[in-house]
């Protein structure tokens, strides 16, 4: 790998991708809408907006691959949600096609699937069930991918990630946590399988206690390694009574299919 482009590189997972993505790139192209600071060694910076044409397809040429961390984040008002994760996906494939880039890993999320209830183990199989306006956007942004693959070749990792922070931050993300190292090996391992298709992937670590079946990608030769069972007693003592019934443990997307549509 030459060059990787990583966009949301001032956010918290590609803040992380910055140093981690060296390993396996010389160069690595960062782009956020927000400051980036100098680039350091091995590293190029493309500020730029993801719902503008030109910007985008400026930080696109040149690379070998993408990872696509950039983009709105959570629930919250329709624009930026259409202009980051709508216009933006679509700015970043056209892009992509222009400048013949054949490989992207796409950071979908859980909340792509969240309407589905926890009593349904899901795979790659389930269909798609927005908790939300951002969640329907992931499921825009997977369509694209599958569009891409289909129609110019174009191959990406559809990652549904779980919740991917430093440690498991409650009791739902003892079941959806995954580490910064089980999502950075397996950015790794996204560019060096020969091949790779459009699959979708649960982001998520080796927890004893999972809501998602990621058997069907065995192939890909990926295995988590970390857990959030080292975490278990101090959330558990942290939060002692959970109500069974709340949505946080009834729902894939937890407590975002209660959140309010909110006006632009
Ligand atoms: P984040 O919010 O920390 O980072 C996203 C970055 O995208 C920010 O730095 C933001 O400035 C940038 N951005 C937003 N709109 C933009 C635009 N129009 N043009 C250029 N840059 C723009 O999010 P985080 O946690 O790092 O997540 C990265 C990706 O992974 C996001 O797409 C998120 O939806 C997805 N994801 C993350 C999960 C997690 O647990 N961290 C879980 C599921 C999905
Ligand atoms: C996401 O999609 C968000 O980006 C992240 O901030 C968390 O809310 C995560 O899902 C989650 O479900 O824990």
């Amino acid at each position: 790998m030459n060059r990787l482009l990583i966009t949301g590189a001032a956010g918290t997972l590609g803040s992380q991708a910055r140093e981690r993505c060296k390993a396996f790139a010389d160069i690595v192209r960062l782009n956020d809408i927000a400051d980036l600071g100098q680039a350091g060694n091995g590293e190029e910076i493309a500020q730029g907006d993801l719902s503008n044409h030109a910007d985008v397809s400026r930080m696109v040429q040149g690379c070998d691959g993408i990872v696509h961390f950039g983009g709105f984040s959570h629930e919250g008002p329709f624009d930026p949600i259409l202009k980051g994760n709508i216009i933006g996906v679509y700015n970043l494939y056209e892009a992509a096609r222009a400048h013949n880039v054949n490989r992207i890993f796409f950071a979908s999320s859980n909340h792509a699937v969240g309407f589905h209830p926890v009593s349904d183990r899901l795979d790659e199989d389930a269909l798609p069930f927005a908790d939300s306006l951002y969640g329907a956007s992931k499921v825009y942004g997977e369509q694209i991918a599958l569009l891409y693959w289909k129609k110019f070749g174009i191959e990406t990792a559809r990652v549904r990630i779980g919740s991917s922070f430093e440690r498991p931050r409650n009791r739902r993300m003892l079941n959806t946590w995954m580490s910064f190292e089980d999502m950075f090996a397996l950015v790794k391992r996204i560019f060096e399988v020969p091949r790779l298709g459009c699959p979708v992937i649960y982001g998520q670590s080796a927890n004893t206690a999972t809501q998602w079946n990621n058997d069907p990608i065995h192939w890909l030769g990926w295995q988590p390694k970390d857990s959030s069972e080292p975490f278990r007693q101090e959330i558990e003592a942290a939060d002692p009574h959970p109500d069974p019934n709340d949505s946080a443990y009834v729902y894939h997307g937890g407590t975002f299919v209660d959140l309010p549509i909110e006006e632009s």
